[in-house]
């Protein structure tokens, strides 16, 4: 049934706890998000994908689901639900759900009743195993520090938890879970909604042996052994009835999984979104440091994926930004200096390539990092734990509150800044988490009010892939590749090809386009740039800081 309308829409990523408050008690609700429906209207974008608000004890910010079947109260009910679901289809938007089915909270009742004894019939829901020696039964880690098994003295066996220690795995070779999952999958889609993101998807298969080595463990269960067959169950019996979008979260994968999670002959998703692109500033792998990005790293590894996904028939989500990464203008631009044209270069450069795009809440007016000063203003689960680890290992405070100024995931989760009145006018209340002192300048309304502002930058783009088949369909070919000032890339289709020009820097950059573009017999015009006076198109640019041109040749 699939119509493939997906490949030409943008979505725009909702966390709902700091979007908008509607009851003052400092924490983001569905009302708040029906208060916006007609702003993100007229922003353009076709899908919302709400992260979790189902029931929970928000340990990890909703990822930790205690009921699948209920609306986390603090967000409102499920009337409240329905009412955001039909008041967005009336402005012909569609609603993605957020699919946690990796783990559960150790407070949903399968795994209450799981931990109670080794013969409840809930047991195998989990995944149990004895220890070694007093130790753990593998050398696993959790991703969030520490080892990735919870003793529990009741039953005197571990469960595995690849997240926060509240965060069990679910057993996914019992039929049995599968079954109970697809059920309330099932429930979600027959009340209308649209799409789902499922999240670390590729880690529900676990090597059944078990096995460890001097790793971390994650090659034994990162798209591990069943996981096709699993994916491809679920499109059989639960996709393949609807018109979706689905888009995995792919942890640490590889582009030919991803290649075989989402060509359409393997009836598994229609996307996947993949991480090597944010990991330029992870020198050696260690997110824990403060550390400078590679452009010419980032460079490559989107330009693989352009080229080798749409090689195999595979399809990208394309994103700079969600809940669990800093904000891209303060990562890759320049927040302080060139904010406007740095965010709108960065902007296009996801904007014009080969994929379904996506847009975190407040990337679109450019909200940066808030550089908290002191631990007590973080609220994140792994950036506490880490903190803590990092000081167990010896690195003084000052240290590590740099590096999580840099890293922490809530460089993303504060408060959307709609306008310069208190709180940024999210809540009357205290907000759950500071806002970013510098929302009296950078917030919505300003954004709106300015037709130069990187919302209305946004917005264009978003347009302009509406208007042009090029931008979702063509050919990416990457120019200048050895360059480590620009990116620039030529998208191809037929007779008809753009030319997407990027400066990543703070500096004036003399360029000559290469031998291979011939301009000659091509009519030239200029789609989008970031300076009102961009050149018409010739073979030598000097460009500004951050400038970003693209032209469309036919
Ligand atoms: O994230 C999975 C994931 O692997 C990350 O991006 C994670 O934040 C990173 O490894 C930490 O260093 C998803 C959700 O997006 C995230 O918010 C959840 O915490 C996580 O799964 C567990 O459900």
């Amino acid at each position: 049934m699939s119509t493939a309308w997906w490949k030409n829409a943008v979505v725009y990523q909702i966390y709902p706890k700091s979007f908008c408050d509607t009851t003052g008690n400092g924490t983001g609700d569905l009302q708040g998000i029906i208060q916006k429906l007609d702003y993100l209207k007229n922003l353009g974008v076709d899908v919302l994908w709400l992260t979790p608000i189902y029931q929970s004890p928000q340990r990890d910010n909703g990822y930790d689901i205690s009921d699948y079947y209920q609306i986390h109260e603090e967000y409102g009910t499920m009337a409240d639900f329905e009412e955001l679901l039909s008041e967005a289809h009336k402005r012909g938007l569609k609603i993605m759900m957020d699919i946690v089915i990796n783990h559960t909270s150790t407070e949903h009742e399968w795994f209450k009743q799981a931990r109670s004894s080794k013969n409840n019939p809930y047991r195998d829901f989990y995944i149990w195993r004895d220890g070694k020696n007093g130790e753990p039964p593998t050398n696993w880690e959790s991703k969030f520090g520490g080892s990735a098994w919870e003793y529990d003295d009741t039953t005197d066996q571990y469960y595995l938890h690849l997240f926060d220690v509240t965060q069990a795995d679910l057993n996914w070779e019992n039929e049995k879970v599968r079954e109970a999952l697809y059920e309330m999958m099932h429930f979600w889609l027959r009340k209308g909604v649209d799409g789902f993101r499922l999240d670390v998807i590729n880690l529900i298969s676990k090597n059944q042996q078990f096995p460890q080595d001097d790793s971390d463990g994650r090659k034994f269960y990162t798209d591990g052994p069943r996981i096709h067959e699993f994916l491809q169950e679920m499109n059989e019996k639960v996709f393949s009835k609807y018109d979706l979008i689905t888009v995995g979260e792919m942890s640490s994968t590889s582009i030919d999984h991803c290649i075989k999670y989402t060509k359409p002959e393997s009836k598994e998703l229609n996307m996947t979104f993949s991480f090597h692109h944010l990991k330029v500033d992870y020198p050696n792998g260690e997110k824990w440091t403060k550390a400078p990005f590679d452009l010419q790293e980032l460079k490559k590894i989107l330009s693989t994926w352009q080229i080798e996904m749409n090689k195999g028939g595979g399809w990208n989500a394309l994103f700079w930004c969600n809940h669990d990464q800093p904000r891209v203008v303060s990562r890759f631009g320049d927040d302080q200096n060139y904010h406007r044209q740095s965010a709108k270069m960065l902007a296009t450069v996801i904007h014009m390539m080969q994929g379904t795009p996506y847009i975190y809440q407040g990337e679109e007016f450019g909200m940066t990092n808030p550089a908290f000063k002191s631990i007590e203003q973080y609220r994140d689960v792994e950036s506490l734990n880490i903190f803590e680890i990092m000081r167990k290992e010896g690195k003084c405070e000052k240290e590590i509150l740099e590096i999580l100024q840099q890293k922490s995931r809530d460089n993303s989760r504060t408060p959307v800044q709609w306008n310069s009145e208190a709180n940024a006018g999210f809540t009357t209340g205290t907000p759950w988490i500071n806002t970013a002192a510098n929302y009296r300048e950078i917030n919505a309304k300003n954004a709106l009010s300015d037709p130069d502002s990187i919302f209305y930058h946004y917005k264009k783009l978003i347009q302009l892939r509406k208007d042009y088949a090029i931008i979702s369909a063509g050919d990416f070919t990457p120019l200048l590749e050895d360059d480590d000032e620009v990116f620039v890339f030529v998208r191809t289709s037929g007779d008809e090809e753009l030319l997407v020009i990027n400066n990543f820097y703070g500096r004036k950059k003399e360029l000559l386009l290469p031998g291979q573009i011939n301009l000659e017999g091509y009519h030239s015009e200029m789609l989008i740039s970031n300076y009102k006076d961009s050149k018409p198109l010739t073979n030598k640019f000097s460009l500004r800081p951050y400038e970003s041109i693209v032209y469309h040749l036919i």
